[in-house]
């Protein structure tokens, strides 16, 4: 979608720190990492949020999970574990308007979220 900044990013008009890729979704380092490992990972396809992915186009986010376990392991925090959240809108956290998940790991985590 034009102007938003993740699309950019998935479409390299923008580079980030790539750590893996397919033609369904790309999985980027946050640029302000809250732990060791902080990988983003996005569809492709423009959804301003998790509440745009229609009933018919959730096999998008069973594809993520099944990316976030790849990623978690080849960054080897699958054994010590992570979390993988998504942030829905104002109040739940959201700051881009692209859906995107954020798996963190590499140290303890707290919870409950701030
Ligand atoms: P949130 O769930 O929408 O708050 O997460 C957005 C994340 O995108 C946040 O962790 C930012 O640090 C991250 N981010 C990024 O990696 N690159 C950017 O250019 C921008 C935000 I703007």
């Amino acid at each position: 979608m034009e102007g938003c900044l993740f699309c950019q990013i998935a479409n390299k008009k923008l580079k980030s720190e790539y750590v893996y890729e397919d033609e369904k979704v790309i999985a980027f380092k946050d640029v302000d990492p809250q732990a060791p490992v902080h990988i983003l990972i996005i569809p492709k396809t423009h959804y301003s949020s998790i509440l745009d992915v229609a009933d018919e186009e959730m096999g998008i986010i069973s594809h993520i999970h099944k990316v976030a376990k790849k990623i978690a392991k080849d960054m080897g925090v699958d054994e010590k574990g992570f979390r993988l959240i998504n942030n829905c809108g104002e109040e739940g956290g959201q700051s881009v308007p692209h859906l995107h998940f954020h798996l963190l790991g590499g140290r303890l985590l707290g919870w409950p979220p701030g």
